[in-house]
């Protein structure tokens, strides 16, 4: 496949008009898409009730082709009743992810019970009365909650109330596999787990480090953002490991001059090895003292540590800083110069930086060479992890997590009168852990691939076939609906946000919440999400309670309860009536105090990690592909890359001669956890020696199932792999 030269511009409007014509029409397709409710892809965050397409700061036309890709997915019609009898789950097994997606949207709910080989369609009625009689007969802690980041606020805070007052704190979300690493490194750094600015600041920044991440794939509207910069004179500089195409050059499809020319988004690029960030950032800290370019007032009077820290840095030699990134010293020294001489700077970074055993000691880490030169808690500079799913942030918010935060735990006592359970909740991996012990009967999902977005794929598939029940909510079908599956197993078809009956709510990665409209369904069957956790609600805890489940049909009454609960929210009360969108308060920091006990911001020690594997092995990074959103596959190339199938491990020219083979050799990539056969090895010059990228979730048999001990994300970019190239292989 050829590769291209720059990332968005024609192959971008090409697609567009193709993802059109699946769905109906250009005209139809614009209509959904300009309609007022918030994107449904990432959590930069455009829509709302400015209409679609536009972002924080009111400029049109913002569109990428994951918003196209996801709202066509949605424009699909309905799987066919049919369909349950004619593939049996055996079958379904054999369908690639991106084969699962394109069956439909779900209608009807499905069952499946371990006696049978297929689903088959059951009523709505006994789908929740099942539900129901399973949940009486079993204790609380025997159920789980996991909930995916796409679904509304509204639903988000419903089904954990629900969840808790049924009696457990098994709620989690897939942030636990996502940005964990960041909120539980910013909380520790500067008191407040989200990003420190908004949209406006990025806009006025002279530098922005870019750090993990492929925002050119992952959140194609950055690149705008990332283009003013540039046109402004400011600079980017990326670190990665891999040259990522789209970071390089950009063809902005909605600037005519960036279209025809291509914008240079990197002025600089960096390739640590995989793993090698943290000896990075300390590096340029390092470097930074060695200049005298820190901000001593700042970090004397607003921050905790410095002493230590810089004793610390100043004992970290440059050969271990060296060694252990990956990186030179004339690197080093240039792009600390780039930063000493900044007056802007944002931080921004993805799950290069979470995904590993350290992630947490990562984002630290950026969090101080930001506070060294008192990049935050001002105008125009700041933290920013850039963040996943549409609305992880705000089911985050919603207290959908295991321990809720106190001000919550308190006011859902007070204002609602709930009981709350107090036994210690489980994070994901614990749920699935406590799923293969069988100490875990009952998991809920709220959207989501619980299975596809595991590590170590073989364990999770047994973890949960030992459940007893598993529950979800979905849109359309997934690889966990054929994999992993309890003895008796509903999928229950859900609305997807703009099909909503009743306005719902979202927030965006700079904490900016926003209405949507919802609107008309497209297919009968699916039910909002927000109607069937109500009627659960209903059933299992009734009218008379401190909640009256059958008024929680409203998203308005949802809204009252919020506003009451959850601090900053508390303008959610009036929004169904005045539509006015708002920034959460105390969450952006434009003065340096920060919501710690001190007031200070927090420096952090760290000591650097040794570089993974040995001379005979690769360090690998699972990652995504243009044609995805996570675990759903929606076409197998991989444009920017310019690979045109996802079954390929690809690593430096240089090691495919040190491992002697040869351009698409078929081969066995093996791990400590699994192994997958018929890989293709590609030469990458991209990807930097001694690493490798395969592609999620396929690669996840490859995964081990540790985590980082503080945010419990597993290390989906630090797996260590070797090669078996021989023929049986
Ligand atoms: N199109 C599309 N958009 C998406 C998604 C999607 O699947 N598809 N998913 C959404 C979600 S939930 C998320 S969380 C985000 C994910 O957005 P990203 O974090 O951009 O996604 P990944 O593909 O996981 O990416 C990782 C990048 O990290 C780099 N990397 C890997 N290991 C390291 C390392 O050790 N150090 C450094 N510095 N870099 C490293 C890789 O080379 C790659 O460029 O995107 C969101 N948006
Ligand atoms: N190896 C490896 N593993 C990873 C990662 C990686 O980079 N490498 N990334 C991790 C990350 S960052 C994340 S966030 C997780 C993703 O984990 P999840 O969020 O659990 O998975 P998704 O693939 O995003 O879920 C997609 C499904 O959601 C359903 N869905 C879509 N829209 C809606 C809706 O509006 N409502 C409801 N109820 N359902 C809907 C559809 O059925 C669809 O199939 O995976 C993690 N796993
Ligand atoms: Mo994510």
């Amino acid at each position: 496949m050829k590769k291209v030269t720059s990332g968005g511009g024609w192959p971008a409007i090409r697609y567009t008009f193709r993802k059109a014509r699946q769905a109906g029409g250009v005209w139809k397709m614009w209509k959904a898409m300009r309609s007022r409710n918030a994107c449904k892809t990432c959590a930069l965050g455009m829509g709302g009730q400015q209409g679609g397409m536009v972002n924080e700061l009111g400029r049109f036309p913002e569109v990428c082709k994951k918003s196209l890709q996801a709202m066509a997915a949605d424009m699909q019609g309905a799987i066919q009743p049919e369909f349950w009898s004619t593939y049996s789950i055996e079958q379904l097994k054999k369908f690639s992810p991106r084969e699962l997606e394109h069956c439909g949207r779900l209608t009807q709910p499905v069952l499946y019970e371990r006696c049978q080989q297929y689903y088959r369609p059951i009523e709505w009625s006994e789908a929740m009365q099942r539900i129901t009689d399973k949940l009486q007969k079993l204790s609380a802690n025997e159920s789980f909650w996991y909930f995916s980041g796409r679904s509304s606020n509204e639903a988000g805070f419903l089904l954990q109330l629900l969840a808790r007052m049924y009696g457990t704190n098994h709620v989690n979300n897939c942030s636990y596999y996502c940005h964990q690493a960041s909120g539980v490194g910013l909380a520790s750094s500067v008191g407040s787990g989200t990003a420190t600015l908004v949209l406006d600041d990025v806009e006025h920044a002279d530098l922005v480090f870019l750090i993990g991440g492929n925002p050119s794939s992952n959140h194609p509207r950055l690149m705008s953002t990332l283009m003013h910069l540039r046109r402004r004179g400011g600079q980017v500089i990326v670190i990665n490991p891999v040259v990522e195409t789209g970071l390089v050059n950009f063809r902005v499809p909605s600037s005519p001059r960036s279209l025809l020319f291509g914008t240079k988004i990197a002025s600089h690029y960096v390739q640590p090895h995989i793993g090698g960030d943290l000896a990075l950032l300390t590096g340029i800290a390092k470097r930074i003292d060695e200049m005298g370019a820190q901000d001593e007032a700042f970090l004397r009077e607003h921050c905790l540590g410095y002493d230590s820290w810089i004793e610390h840095i100043r004992q970290t030699s440059w050969t271990e800083i060296r060694r252990k990134s990956g990186v030179d010293q004339a690197e080093i020294n240039s792009i600390s110069e780039v930063y000493a001489a900044a007056k802007n700077v944002v931080f921004s970074w993805t799950m290069g930086i979470t995904h590993h055993v350290h992630g947490v000691q990562n984002v630290q880490a950026i969090a101080n060479l930001a506070l060294m030169r008192g990049m935050v808690g001002r105008p125009h500079a700041g933290l920013m992890p850039i963040r996943g799913h549409s609305n992880v942030q705000g089911i985050g918010s919603m207290g959908v997590t295991p321990a809720l935060k106190e001000a919550i735990f308190q006011r859902l006592q007070t204002e609602l009168g709930v009981t709350l359970p107090t036994t210690p909740g489980y994070d994901t991996m614990a749920c699935m852990e406590a799923a293969h012990a069988q100490t875990l009967k009952f998991g809920f999902c709220l959207g989501g691939n619980l299975y596809g977005s595991n590590p170590d794929s073989a364990f999770a598939d047994e973890a949960m076939s030992r459940l007893e029940n598993l529950v979800y909510l979905s849109t359309t079908l997934n690889t966990g609906h054929a994999h992993g599956l309890a003895n008796e197993t509903l999928i229950l078809p859900v609305l997807a946000r703009d099909e909503e009956p009743q306005p719902t709510t979202q927030e965006s990665m700079f904490n900016f919440v926003r209405l949507s409209d919802g609107g008309p369904s497209r297919l009968p069957g699916p039910r909002s999400e927000v109607e069937v956790i109500a009627d659960l609600g209903e059933r299992l805890l009734g009218t008379n309670g401190p909640i009256d489940w059958s008024t929680m049909r409203d998203t308005g009454q949802i809204r009252q309860a919020i506003a009451k609960v959850v601090p900053g929210f508390e303008k959610l009360a009036e929004i169904g009536e005045t539509k006015a969108e708002f920034q959460i308060d105390g969450r952006t920091f434009h003065q340096p105090t920060f919501p710690t006990e001190t007031g200070r911001a927090a420096l952090h020690l760290h000591d650097l990690p040794e570089l993974q594997g040995d001379d005979h092995q690769l360090r690998l990074m699972t990652v995504r592909s243009e044609g995805q959103f996570n675990t759903v596959v929606y076409e197998d190339e991989d444009l920017y890359r310019g690979q045109d199938r996802r079954d390929i491990i690809l690593m430096n020219p240089a090691d495919l001669a040190r491992f002697g083979l040869n351009h698409d050799q078929r081969i066995s990539v093996i791990s400590d956890t699994g192994r997958m056969d018929h890989v293709l090895a590609r030469g990458f010059a991209e990807i930097r020696q001694g690493n490798a990228l395969m592609y999620y979730p396929e690669a996840n048999v490859l995964v081990p199932r540790g985590t980082d001990a503080q945010s419990k994300t597993p290390a989906f970019k630090g797996v260590v792999v070797w090669i078996d190239a021989s023929p049986a292989a």
